[in-house]
């Protein structure tokens, strides 16, 4: 069974949500199991609000890792209290792991390769490449994914330009150097999802009212479905291929301007990297997530 770790900004937008939840799913069914989830921004209350979704969503003995430094104020996601009141395994932020720690130790672990799905900032990652041994591996972060993880799947990017921008990569010094480590240190392959893929894809919108992840929405703002730059991704991910999934690719080398946080594409045949453009209409993407978090 291919097995997966997640990382999420699930610090307040609503997709990371709906993205979460087609995971989640795909775990229940016996498609996927999921290793870790790692949160790379939070409010207070981000650990127990995840930890309260999973309950809801009938998924145990997942650990939630955090990027302790990277908690902020968000009066947006009031959803966060309302999900937290279902937590059962954690009661705040600090009784979960450093995040890049919980990374090596699922990886550590790992039978077979890992892929690395990220929808959120990108520093638990890169502070998993510049990790050094520990009591999980005697291997480096980059020896350790090299060795333990097959591809990672990022939303992050405008790629539809040279010098794009976007909010994963460019929202802070941290995010900007995040990015540029993972561009330039990542060993194993990776395919971005950038802005352009999922900002005119609405999903969320045919949720039933009583539905927790409707309420999500609406308290994030939207009662209407929500651009589903997350959700794709992990669609994408799931599949597992991307032109199986509705993409073609361009191959080569990305690049981060860590001053700017613009991202560039250096295209030839033998990159580790990749990005993703659409050749299917709006609607393919948008029925499929749509029906599987119904
Ligand atoms: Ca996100």
């Amino acid at each position: 069974m291919r097995e997966f770790i997640i990382g999420t900004d699930w610090l307040g937008d609503c997709d990371d949500v709906v993205a979460l939840r087609l995971m989640l799913r795909a775990a229940t069914k016996g498609e996927i199991s999921i290793k870790a989830i790692g949160i790379n921004a939070a409010d207070e209350k981000s650990v127990t609000s995840l930890d309260g979704f999973m309950n809801l969503e009938n998924v145990s003995g997942i650990p939630i890792g955090i990027d302790h430094s990277a908690t902020y104020v968000n009066e947006k996601a009031t959803y966060h209290g309302k999900l937290a009141k279902f937590a059962s395994n954690y009661t705040c932020n600090e009784d979960a792991q450093d995040a890049v720690k919980l990374y090596r130790k699922a990886l550590a672990e790992a039978g077979d390769k890992v892929e690395i799905a990220e929808i959120g900032f990108l520093q638990v990652l890169a502070g998993l490449l510049l990790s050094e041994p520990d009591e999980y591996s005697s291997l480096n972060g980059i020896d350790l994914v090299k060795t333990k993880v097959k591809k990672v799947w990022s939303m992050a990017g405008k790629w539809d330009e040279q010098g794009g921008k976007e909010y994963n990569i460019c929202c802070s010094e941290a995010s900007r150097n995040a990015a540029k480590t993972v561009c330039e240190k990542c060993p194993v392959p990776v395919t971005f999802l950038g802005f352009e893929v999922g900002y005119d894809v609405i999903t969320g919108s045919a949720l039933e009212k009583y539905d927790y992840l409707y309420t999500a929405m609406c308290d994030w703002g939207t009662d209407s479905g929500r651009s589903s730059w997350d959700p794709m991704l992990c669609l994408l991910a799931l599949i597992g291929d991307e032109q199986e999934a509705g993409y073609k690719t361009v191959v080569g080398t990305a690049s981060i301007d860590e001053n700017t946080g613009a991202n560039f594409f250096k295209e030839h045949k033998n990159g580790l990297h990749k990005y993703v453009i659409k050749v299917k209409e709006n609607s393919y993407y948008q029925n499929q997530i749509d029906r599987l978090i119904k």
